[in-house]
């Protein structure tokens, strides 16, 4: 199958060029002007129009168990969704209960996966310690091609991982060549906050914000990014919400510690006034953690991501539908975390990044793909228009209104955190795999084509990490 996709601006994170694209099997194989091409090319006409990389969602949870239920987005429904939204390939948790061998849990992920309609990769979560997860971690990244592992700070007496779990696997993860990541929140705090609330008889979801107040998020990020300077790692941090987080990652990166932050669409827009709404189900559908956060917070995410303190967007896509979260009608403790955005995420960065000034076309390339494709060691496979890149484009109109409605979206969820919102600059046409995918409103899109995509550990991060250990070992053994 072969693609021409002619008369564009290619837009790269380096630089843009009118240039026209040739896709053969998948691949971008030709990059130029006026290219030889065979008979029988399916021809797209891009003039006035940008041709990106595919965004990458490096924070998605489909069909995650969770809180009692599971999360009511699937692998197919869900990179559909993101398709239609300009999302190419996500990244998803393999998140095992814990006691619960990591490989049992890989291969549970990998069949609900297989339906995807888009490429996918996974983090792989350490919720608990002992030497079979040591020995499985360098199974996973020697024969699954997994180079990242999540390590959730909160949501205690389930997942949360605490700091011997934490030194031990950030330890391993030094030793076989993979990031940390995590999510910074003192469960522990939160466990006592949320008591502490429904003590007080505080049971709405107006609770939620008030057991994860932003001091909570910073004390884990330090402790994050403190663990793992002492250990000598790089660390990823999902999901960083307010200043507080902010700020540690901003003192570590200035001190040269390999720390990397992430932000979602909805922390970047949301504030927590979404928790008074009164129509209990709408400030429910807003739960999610950490919570959407005091106005103010949102402009300095979007500094951090203009400057370089955060580099990547996801969306921590994690769907629940209103009577899921019904479960915490009388305890907001109860009420499933999780909010949607796939299908949203690339146009509300354009319409509040490039529209109105705080991105160019080319720093919006790098923080919905290219930087998430560098840092998971996927690039240039992935994050770029190339010669050998994969085929993974989005045609992007930035003439073209939409409104972004529950009503309209093809996420499995009813609800959008985004409602009523009407944005100017929206894929025109995405292109998966070097295949037309969503055009004019219309997937067509295949149950299943989409592809596990490992991602190789020791990236040159790491032969860097090691070199800079040798001599500047954060812990000295003095003989
Ligand atoms: O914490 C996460 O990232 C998962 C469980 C999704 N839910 C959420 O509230 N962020
Ligand atoms: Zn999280
Ligand atoms: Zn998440």
């Amino acid at each position: 199958m072969s693609l021409l996709i002619k008369g564009g601006k290619l837009v790269n994170a380096d630089q843009s060029v009118f240039a026209d694209v040739y896709c053969e099997d998948g691949i971008i194989k030709a990059i130029g002007k006026d290219l030889d091409v065979p008979a029988g090319t399916e021809i797209i006409d891009a003039a006035g129009k940008l041709v990106m990389p595919g965004g990458i969602d490096p924070h998605t949870h489909m069909q995650l168990p969770f809180m009692g239920t599971v999360a009511s987005e699937d692998f197919y429904s869900g990179t559909a969704a993101g398709l239609a939204g300009g999302t190419t390939m996500i990244i998803d948790f393999v998140i095992p209960n814990p006691q619960q061998p990591l490989m049992e849990a890989f291969e549970t992920w990998k069949g609900w996966a297989s339906r995807s309609v888009s490429d996918y990769s996974f983090h792989v979560a350490v919720t608990w310690w002992d030497d079979s997860v040591h020995q499985e971690m360098e199974q996973l990244v020697k024969e699954e091609g997994v180079n990242s592992f999540k390590h959730f700070m909160a949501y205690k007496d389930a997942i949360m991982a605490g700091d011997e779990t934490l030194v031990n696997s950030f330890n391993r993860c030094l030793e076989i060549g993979a990031m940390p990541t995590v999510h910074a929140e003192n469960g522990e705090l939160v466990a006592h906050l949320q008591k502490k609330l429904l003590k007080a008889g505080i049971t709405g979801p107006e609770a939620h914000p008030q057991s994860r107040p932003t001091e909570v998020e910073g004390e884990a990020a330090n402790r994050a990014i403190r663990i793992a300077q002492s250990i000598g790692v790089p660390l990823y941090l999902v999901h960083v919400s307010c200043k507080e987080a902010v700020d540690e990652i901003a003192r570590a990166r200035q001190e040269g510690q390999r720390v990397y932050g992430e932000c979602l669409a909805g922390h970047l827009e949301l504030d927590d006034s979404v928790y008074h709404n009164t129509d209990w189900s709408t400030a429910a559908a807003h739960v999610m953690s950490p919570p959407f956060r005091p106005k103010g917070h949102q402009e300095v995410l979007w500094k951090a991501l203009q400057g370089g303190t955060i580099q990547t967007t996801a969306t921590d896509h994690c769907c629940f539908c209103a009577d899921q979260k019904a479960a915490g009608k009388d305890d907001f403790s109860k009420i499933p975390n999780g909010t949607a955005g796939v299908e949203d995420r690339l146009m509300v960065l354009w319409d509040s990044g490039v529209n109105k000034g705080r991105l160019t076309e080319n720093e919006f390339v790098a923080v919905s793909s290219t930087n998430s494709a560098k840092i998971f060691n996927i690039y240039p496979q992935k994050g770029c228009i190339a010669v050998g890149s994969d085929a993974d484009i989005v045609i992007w109109d930035t003439d073209k209104s939409h409104t972004l409605s529950a009503k309209t979206h093809h996420q499995k969820i009813d609800f959008n955190i985004f409602e009523g919102r009407t944005v100017k600059g929206a894929p025109h046409i995405t292109i998966s795999q070097g295949k037309v995918v969503f055009k004019d409103g219309k997937l067509n899109v295949t149950e299943g084509a989409g592809r596990y995509i490992k991602r190789p550990a020791f990236p040159s991060i790491f032969e860097a990490v090691e070199k800079y250990n040798q001599d500047n070992a954060p812990y000295k053994i003095e003989r």
